[in-house]
């Protein structure tokens, strides 16, 4: 991680206590930390019950009798839409506005929570229309337009599933998504906007569903792109078009918490991604109590802004169902933060006078590189609290952010959790927490988390250890979808026999002496580039499937810019590697990943090299790889079969 060495952390002494004038009007209090220490799960049950609209009140708050399948409020019946809708256009505050969206080429919609309680009512007809019901999978493929969040939520009202697979993803990603998940509808457009250019995907659909059975029906259409797209007649239907014939009416329908509510995919430490599943009423419980609480969220004035893709798990919980369940009014915006001129994130704060504004560290710093000048040309003042999230952020952004982009007074908070734990684990409080710029600091109420050793015993300070959830929470994921072994494996196993069902996060963390945890980084062989997950394996079996490639090694180097950046090692079947150069070989190999996987896995550096470091059992020792990929001095090769191969690597890359 980027200057987030523990020796470089455990010498920051920058604190930043809350004013007296942000404390006197914050949403969060001691008093929630005190509530759940006496009674964690009464805690939640509260905010449940506060925070949300039940159909049917719950009698049991968890059921942890078959551990690690948690049941929340299993008796309890909910509608996720209708929690997100319909309750505020009734609580009077239909006129209020729910999405400010923010075109790339300039063209912008606001809309009222009644207007998107119309729109999800129609779209959630219409799916009916084409036979989707209770627990069917539909994916949805689309840029950050408003028809996104319709599509999640009218899917949502249905009972149905979701699986938004991020824009950026490549046509063969989206089939093995799609047929992992048995959908029978996908949602997607024409195409849309990014860089100043209409990027297709449509196409990407019907090469992800050509040539071969498949379980999709149907696939709908939203015209965004305006780009000329092919048409499969039967197949394929028009958004617009199918939403103008429906009705405008739908009754939300009552659906048990448990209720399947989305499959997120997200890479693990094999080359297949994993469908992470979540259910209805904990997943909103935890987001709309943590959106809440860590934002200090006040609906009715605050203005929020997360720059999160709804591809990502940060998209669905605090773009998606948090805000939304909370009756917030936010900003949403299509393209990329440079277009069409660097200042267009402050120029949209600016506009829309944006409250709350929660980002990633990859962004902050690529904004510190730039320079202080582009947002120092925008009024930035009525920005009032801050977040981070997807990776560590080392102290100095950190204090930029609160500098440059908070007028040096608002809070940051830095918000640790994962597509797993479906909402925020772990962060300052504005208002109550004293804040510690790159440590993300402490479990939020009624969550309890654990550094352990290897041997499964509590990890002391100053030392470093493995970072564990310790009881259930109400936004658990439930399962991988169609696995729920290797959900077991993955998750469950590590401590089991140790120390009881602990969830294992897979992330290094340190606790300090005040008892705030500093994150380092993932132990497994997930890397994190920009805030997006991806693995080693899953790349490396990209590689391997291009007919010149006999094997490959990639490692995540640390990046100044993107955290970590991907690096490759590749050796050439030994006929094919004459019949090209090595830039012409490299060229060849970036582009084929970006095909296989998509723009994002697109290695930054890839060496050509004869041999990889190998254990004699044969595991390659990608430790190794890393430290010449970030030109260290090489560590111990002892476990080597070929102590050699290191020099020889060394050599090549001079
Ligand atoms: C929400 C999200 C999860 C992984 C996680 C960790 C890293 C996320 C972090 C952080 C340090 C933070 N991570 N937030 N590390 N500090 N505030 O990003 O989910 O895409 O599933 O990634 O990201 O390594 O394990 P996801």
């Amino acid at each position: 991680m980027p200057s987030n060495s523990i020796d470089s952390l455990l010498h920051e002494e920058r604190r930043f206590p809350p004013s007296e004038n942000f404390t006197s009007q914050a949403i969060a209090s001691q008093a929630i930390y005190d509530e759940a220490a006496t009674d964690r799960l009464g805690f939640w049950a509260n905010q449940a019950r506060t925070l949300l609209h039940w159909h049917k009140d719950f009698s049991e708050t968890l059921d942890w009798s078959n551990p690690p399948f948690a049941k929340w409020f299993a008796d309890g019946k909910i509608n996720v839409a209708y929690n997100c809708l319909d309750r505020h256009v009734q609580a009077g505050n239909g006129d209020r506005v729910a999405i400010h969206w923010e075109g790339e080429p300039g063209d912008s919609r606001s809309i009222t929570y009644a207007e998107l309680t119309v729109e999800v009512k129609r779209a959630a007809n219409v799916l009916l229309s084409l036979g989707i019901g209770q627990g069917d999978r539909v994916a949805i493929y689309l840029p950050m337009i408003p028809e996104a969040v319709v599509a999640m939520l009218a899917v949502a009202r249905i009972g149905a599933v979701h699986t938004v697979i991020f824009g950026g993803f490549s046509s063969e990603s989206l089939r093995s998504r799609i047929d992992d998940a048995s959908a029978k509808l996908v949602i997607t457009a024409d195409g849309g906007w990014r860089k100043g250019k209409v990027f297709p995907l449509k196409g990407a659909v019907d090469g992800a569903l050509a040539g071969k059975k498949s379980t999709v029906g149907n696939v709908l259409v939203v015209r965004r792109g305006e780009n000329v797209v092919d048409w499969v007649d039967g197949r394929d239907r028009w958004w617009h078009e199918e939403l103008a014939s429906a009705d405008a009416e739908h009754e939300a329908e009552a659906f048990e918490a448990e209720n399947p509510l989305f499959i997120l995919y997200t890479s693990g430490t094999t080359g297949k991604p994993k469908g992470i599943l979540h259910t209805s009423g904990g997943y909103l419980t935890q987001v709309a109590s943590t959106h809440k609480n860590v934002f200090d969220l006040h609906p009715e004035s605050d203005v929020y802004w997360c720059t999160a893709d709804v591809g990502w798990i940060t998209g669905h919980s605090y773009v998606v169902y948090g805000p939304l369940a909370n009756g917030a009014t936010q900003v949403l915006y299509e393209g990329t933060p440079d277009t069409p001129h660097p200042g267009r994130w402050w120029e949209i704060i600016q506009k829309y006078g944006v409250s709350i504004f929660y980002t990633a560290p990859t962004a902050i710093r690529s904004f510190m590189k730039i320079g202080r000048e582009v947002p120092n040309g925008f009024d930035l003042t009525s920005l009032r609290v801050l977040g981070s999230v997807g990776e560590p952020i080392n102290p100095e952004a950190w204090v930029w952010y609160r500098d440059i982009i908070g007028g040096g007074t608002a809070p940051v908070v830095d918000t640790w959790w994962q597509t797993e734990t479906g909402a925020i684990m772990i962060s300052g409080l504005p208002g109550v927490t004293t804040l510690k710029p790159g440590s993300a600091q402490v479990p939020i109420p009624g969550i309890k988390i654990d550094i352990l050793g290897e041997d499964g015993t509590r990890v002391d300070p100053p030392n470093g250890g493995l970072l564990v959830v310790s009881e259930p929470w109400p936004s658990m994921l439930r399962g991988i979808w169609g696995d729920p072994e290797r959900f077991q494996e993955t998750y469950w196993d590590r401590f089991k026999a140790l120390s009881g069902t602990k969830y294992f996060a897979g992330d290094g963390a340190h606790v300090d002496a005040d008892g705030d945890i500093w994150l380092l980084g993932r132990v497994d062989d997930v890397m994190n580039i920009s805030g997006h997950r991806l693995s080693t394996a899953e790349i490396e079996s990209a590689l391997v499937s291009h007919r010149i490639v006999a094997e490959a090694a990639v490692v995540g180097a640390a990046d100044e810019a993107t955290g970590q950046a991907v690096v490759a090692f590749v050796i050439l079947k030994s006929k094919q590697a004459k019949k090209q150069t090595t830039d012409e070989a490299v060229a060849m190999l970036r582009s084929h990943v970006a095909e296989q996987i998509g723009a994002i896995a697109r290695p930054k550096q890839i060496f050509i090299v004869n041999e990889l470091p190998k254990t004699r059992s044969g595991k390659i020792m990608r430790r190794l790889l890393q430290d010449v990929a970030e030109g260290r001095e090489i560590g111990d090769t002892t476990t080597l079969a070929d102590t050699s191969v290191m020099q020889i690597i060394t050599d090549k890359m001079k």
